[in-house]
């Protein structure tokens, strides 16, 4: 007995010539027409809708941080900003943004929340917001605004008005078809690329007829000590997330519903006698915008231990808003008002914030924003050896500092009107410097 591959082995060359023809001329257009590579959200969404922001290989940040070195001192910039649509997932990095009372606009919408099940905590039964501090694999989740876009039209899809957010997670699954699974990705998008995993959110609230339809409800979320009640739009989470990201009992969703100002606030920040305004978050920590310097970051890393895990300090680990450089090394400690201002040929709006305080570390910046891998002691251990600075926060660290912004005219105006524009290159002016002393919750 001899085995088909023998046969073909012992073909003539003539022979293996009229396969090989035979499997290109009706295979291939096969393949063509029906692509083994399903049609992906993405391809879809493209005939209509662009993508927000910048690509990584395009981003405005060094890719070690001493590559900054050389820009001139006291001649600091906005360098680079960034929005987190879901907490604790990765970034999109923008060019220009609206500011809004709650801060950049599209930043933190969305919260991922877990249910305790552990019986006997005093408040089971109430979803607490998850940051990368427990679910670190948060960082591999990757997350795309989608907009309309007025250029666009597709004579099968209109002119849709909604955006769209695209979350992509790593995801195989078991047996046969991780293989083809592997296959796909490859063929799809390169070499490198692993399969994915994803699913589409709203951009917008959802209307209360969109409520309805899909059956989503209120629940009540906690956010470090405060109780909101937000959108519970959980089902739209594909349950193998819940795995790669090892939650052991529920994983939920949530959005804040923009009409109810649930989280104004107060604590450090400037209040409504100066602003006009009370200033409120979505799912912020705590205030609305967060500005870290370049600067800083350089010499927080000449103290930090590197090793292998960590041969340079990211400054995506901190998720800023507003990264500047140009400042001196924890200048921005002493800053109480700053002034963002446009340069002459550039868009965007002279931009003021008040600065409420120092933002006081915890160790999520010990998470790799690459692969989402927690490094056993840096950089919480040299921020707390060296940037224990404010005597509101004893044994804490603090790198960047928190905002709030200033509208002119924000007297008597209605909070959802308030709207300025930021952008990359815009240079700073610090209007009032003084000290800060940190409140906490
Ligand atoms: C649409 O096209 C016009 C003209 O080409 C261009 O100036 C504009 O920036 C485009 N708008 C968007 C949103 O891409
Ligand atoms: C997280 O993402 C990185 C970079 O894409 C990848 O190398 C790593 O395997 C991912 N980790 C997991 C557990 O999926
Ligand atoms: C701390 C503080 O409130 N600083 C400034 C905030 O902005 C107003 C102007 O809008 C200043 O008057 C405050 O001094």
């Amino acid at each position: 007995m001899t085995f088909p591959l023998d046969n073909l082995l012992s073909l003539d060359p003539v022979a293996v010539l009229l396969v090989t023809t035979t499997i290109v001329v009706f295979v291939v257009p096969i393949f063509i027409l029906f692509p083994p590579v399903p049609v992906d959200t993405e391809d879809v969404l493209g005939q209509t809708h662009s993508k927000l922001g910048l690509e990584s290989s395009t981003t405005a940040l060094p890719h070690r941080i001493n590559e900054q070195v050389g820009l001139s001192p006291n001649e600091a910039r906005i360098r680079s900003l960034w929005v987190y649509p879901v907490k604790s997932c990765k970034g999109i990095e923008l060019s220009k943004s609206k500011v809004l009372p709650t801060g950049l606009e599209h930043d933190r919408l969305y919260t991922f929340a877990a249910l305790s099940d552990s019986p006997g905590e005093d408040d089971d039964n109430v979803w607490r917001f998850q940051t990368q501090r427990q679910l670190p694999l948060l960082a591999n989740v990757t997350v795309d605004i989608w907009v309309p876009d007025v250029n666009k039209t597709s004579r099968a899809l209109g002119r849709p008005k909604e955006g769209f957010l695209v979350l992509k997670f790593p995801w195989t699954d078991d047996g046969w078809r991780r293989t083809l699974q592997r296959f796909t990705a490859k063929l799809s998008r390169g070499w490198s690329a692993i399969p994915q995993k994803e699913f589409i959110l709203p951009l917008e609230f959802p209307s209360a007829e969109e409520q309805n339809r899909q059956g989503y409800g209120y629940a009540d979320v906690k956010v470090w000590k405060e109780v909101v009640k937000a959108l519970d739009m959980s089902k739209e989470i594909p349950p193998e997330l819940a795995r790669y990201l090892g939650v052991k009992g529920k994983l939920g969703l949530f959005r804040m519903d923009p009409a109810v100002k649930q989280r104004e606030v107060y604590r450090c920040a400037a209040r409504k006698e100066t602003l006009g305004y009370q200033p409120i978050v979505d799912f912020q920590d705590a205030y609305p915008l967060h500005l870290l310097s370049l600067q800083s970051i350089s010499a927080l890393e000449s103290v930090v231990q590197k090793d292998e895990n960590m041969d340079y300090l990211d400054p995506r680990r901190f998720r800023a808003n507003i990264i500047v450089s140009g400042s001196k090394p924890y200048d921005e400690d002493a800053w109480k008002t700053i002034r963002c201002v446009p340069r002459d040929d550039e868009h965007g709006d002279i931009c003021d914030f008040n600065v409420s305080c120092r933002t006081v570390r915890c160790k999520l910046p010990n998470v790799n924003p690459d692969d989402g891998v927690r490094h056993k002691a840096e950089p919480d251990h040299a921020l707390r050896h060296h940037r224990n600075v404010d005597l509101g926060a004893p044994k804490h660290g603090c790198l960047g500092v928190q905002m709030v912004p200033i509208f002119p005219n924000a007297e008597g105006a209605d909070v959802n009107e308030l709207s300025l524009i930021i952008a990359v290159g815009m240079s700073i002016e610090v209007l009032e410097r003084g000290e800060h002393v940190y409140i906490p919750q």
